[in-house]
C-alpha cells in the first residue's frame, strides 16, 4: 500500500506542476464554442471536466491511459494460464499511468484483500430491505452503510490541512474497492441464492474472489468476471457515472458518498441499467416469437414492434461513440472462444446483424451500433446467472475502478467545487432579443 501511494504522490505532483505551467501559458486560450442547442440537448460535445484515467475516441471507442483494449488483454499481467487481464493491473494503469509488472499486480490483489472486510452492519442494514428490492438498491444502501468507515471524513471533521485531503481520499478509495465484491456477492446470494453466504478466498485475486464468492467456480468464468471488470472500469470522464462521483466528490464528499451517487446514475435504464433491459428484451422477444433462435427477419420485424412502440432499443446507441463499441467486440471474442454454439450469444450477434439497418434508416438516431451492454448478459446467462437484474451490480463494482482511480487524482490535482452556470429559458429569450447576457463569470 506505502508503495503504491508513495508512486502515486509522486507522479500527481509531477502533474499537479505541469498543469499549472499550462494553465499559466494557455489557461484564456479558448477551447470550443458552445450553442444554445448543446446547452438544451445534454451538453453533448462540450468540453467541460479534466479525467485522466481514460479518454474516449466516437470512432475507435475508449483508451486506457492510451492503451485500447486488445492491448490491454495483451500488456496486462494475467493468472499463471489465463488470457484475460487483470482489472488491479488496469487501476494500477489508471491511477499510475503506467504498465504495471506482474509484482505490482500482486501487491494491488493481496492489499485488496487486506483491507476487504466488511463490518457487520453493512449487511444488517441491506436485511433491512425487503428481498424483492432491486439489487441497485441494495448495493447503493451497502455503499452508504460502509461509509461510517470513512478516513476522510472523519479527518475532515477533526481539521485537515487541504494538502491532505488527497491522502484519506486515496485509503477510502482502496478500502472501498477491496470491499465492494463482498457487498456484491452478499446481494447476489441474498436475494438469489436462499442466503447461503460464501466465505471469500483470500488466494484468489479481486475479480476470481468475486466470482468465487457469487458461487461461479468455472474456471472460465472467473476469466469472464476479469474481462468484464476491466473493460467496464472507465469510459472517460462525462458518462453519467463517473460525472456524478467527480461532480459529488468536489464537494469534499468522500468516496463512500461519492460512490454512491455515481451508482444510483448506473442504475438507470439509459446508462448502466441498460445491460438487464437488454436480456429482459431478448427473453421476451424468444417469448412471443416462440422461439430460442429467432432468424434475422424476425428480429427486424421485432425491432420495428419496439420502435413503434415509442420505446428504445437497449444496447444500441451511444452518446459519443459512432463505431460498434470495442467492449462489445472483445466480448464477442470472449463468445466465440468459450461458447460459440450458445443460442442466446448467437442470437445477440444476429440481433447486432439485424438492428444497425433498421436504426440507420431513422435519422435523428447518431449511433446505430451496439454498446457495451447489447453483450454483456447473454456471457452471464452462458453460465447459469440468468438473474439479470443483477447485472447493473457488476457494472458498478467495475466501474468503481475508474471513478475512485479519478477521484484520488481529483484530490491531487486540488480540482475545485464544480458548478457550472445555468440559465432560465426567460434569460434566453431575452438574449436573443439582446435584452440580456447568458454566459457566467
Ligand atoms: N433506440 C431507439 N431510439 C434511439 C436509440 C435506440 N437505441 N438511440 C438513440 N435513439 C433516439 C433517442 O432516444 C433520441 O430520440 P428523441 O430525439 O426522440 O429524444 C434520438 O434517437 C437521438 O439520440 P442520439 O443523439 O442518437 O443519442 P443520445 O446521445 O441522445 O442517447 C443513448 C444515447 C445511449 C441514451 C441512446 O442511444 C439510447 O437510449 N440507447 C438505448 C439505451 C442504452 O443502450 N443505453 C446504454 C448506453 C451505454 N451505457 O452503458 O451507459
Ligand atoms: C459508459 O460506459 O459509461 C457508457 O458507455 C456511457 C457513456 O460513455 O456515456
Amino acid at each position: 500500500m506505502g508503495v503504491l501511494k508513495d508512486r502515486f504522490k509522486e507522479k500527481a505532483e509531477i502533474s499537479a506542476a505541469e498543469i499549472k505551467h499550462i494553465l499559466k501559458d494557455h489557461g484564456n486560450d479558448k477551447v470550443g464554442e458552445v450553442t444554445l442547442s448543446q446547452i438544451y440537448q445534454g451538453m453533448r460535445g462540450i468540453t467541460g471536466i479534466v479525467s485522466e484515467t481514460s479518454l474516449l475516441d466516437s470512432q475507435e471507442g475508449i483508451r486506457f491511459r492510451g492503451y485500447s483494449i486488445p492491448e490491454l488483454q495483451e500488456k496486462l499481467p494475467k493468472v499463471d494460464g489465463g488470457s484475460e487481464p487483470l482489472p488491479e493491473g488496469l487501476f494500477f494503469l489508471m491511477l499510475i499511468g503506467e504498465l504495471p509488472t506482474d509484482e505490482d499486480v500482486a501487491d494491488i490483489s493481496s492489499m485488496l484483500q487486506r483491507r476487504s472486510h466488511v463490518p457487520n452492519h453493512v449487511f444488517a442494514a441491506i436485511e433491512a430491505l425487503p428481498v424483492t428490492s432491486h439489487p441497485m438498491t441494495q448495493f447503493v444502501v451497502g455503499i452508504m452503510a460502509l461509509q461510517t468507515e470513512s478516513n476522510f471524513s472523519k479527518k475532515y471533521a477533526a481539521g485537515m490541512a487541504k494538502k491532505d485531503y488527497w491522502e484519506s481520499m486515496f485509503d477510502d478509495s482502496m478500502d472501498l474497492i477491496a470491499r465492494l465484491p463482498r457487498v456484491a456477492a452478499y446481494i447476489y446470494r441474498r436475494k438469489y441464492k436462499n442466503a447461503e453466504h460464501i466465505h471469500p478466498n483470500g488466494l484468489l485475486d479481486w475479480a476470481g474472489n468475486l466470482a468465487h464468492m457469487l458461487g461461479y467456480e468455472d474456471e472460465s468464468f472467473k476469466e469472464l468476471m476479469r474481462l468484464y471488470m476491466t473493460i467496464h472500469a472507465d469510459h472517460e470522464g462525462g458518462n453519467v457515472s463517473a460525472h456524478t462521483t467527480h461532480l459529488v466528490g468536489s464537494a469534499l464528499s468522500d468516496p463512500y458518498l461519492s460512490l454512491a451517487a455515481g451508482m444510483n446514475g448506473l442504475a438507470g435504464p439509459l446508462h448502466g441499467l441498460a445491460n438487464q433491459e437488454v436480456i429482459k428484451w431478448i427473453f421476451e422477444m424468444r417469448e412471443e416469437l416462440k422461439t430460442e433462435s429467432p432468424t434475422q427477419e424476425q428480429i427486424t420485424e421485432y425491432v420495428k414492434k419496439t420502435l413503434s412502440e415509442g420505446k428504445v432499443v437497449p444496447g444500441y446507441g451511444h452518446a459519443v461513440l459512432r463505431k460498434t463499441d470495442p467492449r462489445f467486440t472483445a466480448q464477442m471474442e470472449f463468445g466465440k472462444k468459450h461458447m460459440p454454439d450458445d443460442p442466446l450469444v448467437q442470437t445477440v450477434w444476429n440481433i447486432y446483424e439485424a438492428v444497425p439497418p433498421v436504426l440507420q434508416s431513422m435519422a435523428k438516431i447518431k449511433n446505430p451500433w451496439p454498446n457495451v451492454d447489447a453483450h454483456s448478459g447473454a456471457l452471464l446467462v452462458h453460465y447459469g446467472m440468468v438473474e439479470y437484474e443483477f447485472y447493473t451490480v457488476l457494472f458498478g463494482v467495475s466501474r468503481a475502478l475508474g471513478v475512485l482511480a479519478s477521484l484520488c487524482w481529483d484530490r491531487a490535482l486540488s480540482l475545485p467545487l464544480e458548478r457550472p452556470k445555468s440559465v432560465t429559458t426567460e434569460l434566453v429569450k431575452k438574449w436573443i432579443n439582446n435584452e440580456g447576457e447568458i454566459w457566467g463569470d
